[in-house]
């Protein structure tokens, strides 16, 4: 979705990168992440979406979907993970997270948009099933300020059923099938180059590997994938990893 206006105009005066995140979030990690590649100073919002802190008003009329991660730069509000970081990149290029070539470009747009596209329905149910649904219990009293704010159907429907009925097995197996075919994908690219798009690390990696990271913390089985896990092991060398997603986030 990219650039929105905000309700809440509190925002408009803000100077420099704000951050509205979550630490255990991956959207949010992702943007940890290139703002570390890049050694750029942020101002930190941090909302624990576990105590649902995001679920008020406020944030609403900066995130219309209610999620973290929210960019606000020199008081422009950009939403959506894969576009705040494309954002980052383009307005900072040094060091470049992109490939060169139109070719390679595509393909990492490619991962970017796969990862935003089965968020909800692939990583956000296997997490939730796996991990989350007891964390997750909205109060009568929060589920209906959700219901209040929230307008985005797929989002009210997932948190309907998961503080409800909860993610039945099959729906959860149909979650990690989903995943299974990107890391089948990822593997097979990754035993031939380094990184996702090829020789370059770019805004791909940067998507995909908190993905990794949270997936393995929910009992994801990686052993199947050696090429990833060997692209995650060099990841975590990086110093944007320890800072961006260790430092907030130890264990997942
Ligand atoms: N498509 C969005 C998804 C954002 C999203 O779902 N964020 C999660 C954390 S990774 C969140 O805020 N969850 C809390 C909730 O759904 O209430 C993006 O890529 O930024």
């Amino acid at each position: 979705m990219g650039v929105v206006t905000p309700k809440n105009k509190e925002v408009l005066d803000f100077k420099g990168l704000h951050l509205y995140h979550s630490a255990l979030s991956n959207c949010a990690m992702r943007v940890r992440l290139v703002l570390e590649e890049k050694k750029l100073p942020w101002t930190s919002h941090h909302l624990d979406i576990t105590k649902k802190e995001h679920i008020t008003p406020e944030y609403f009329g900066i995130n219309p979907n209610g999620v973290v991660p929210s960019l606000v730069h020199d008081g422009v509000v950009i939403i959506e993970s894969d576009d705040i970081i494309d954002h980052i990149d383009q307005t900072f290029p040094d060091p470049p997270l992109r490939p060169e070539s139109a070719e390679d470009l595509e393909k990492m747009y490619w991962w970017m948009r796969s990862a935003v596209d089965i968020h909800v329905r692939a990583v956000k149910t296997f997490i939730y099933y796996h991990k989350m649904q007891g964390k997750m219990k909205q109060s009568e009293e929060q589920r209906e300020a959700y219901v209040k704010l929230q307008t985005n159907e797929e989002l009210l429907e997932f948190h309907r059923q998961s503080g409800n009925e909860g993610f039945s097995p099959d729906e959860a197996m149909a979650a990690e099938q989903t995943l299974d075919r990107f890391f089948e994908e990822a593997d097979a690219r990754l035993a031939d180059y380094e990184w996702l798009v090829g020789d370059q690390f770019t805004l791909a990696d940067i998507t995909w590997v908190p993905l990794h990271f949270t997936l393995s913390g929910a009992g994801y089985d990686f052993n199947r994938y050696p090429a990833v896990e060997a692209w995650a092991n060099r990841l975590r060398e990086r110093e944007s990893f320890k800072k961006g997603i260790l430092e907030w986030c130890p264990v997942f």
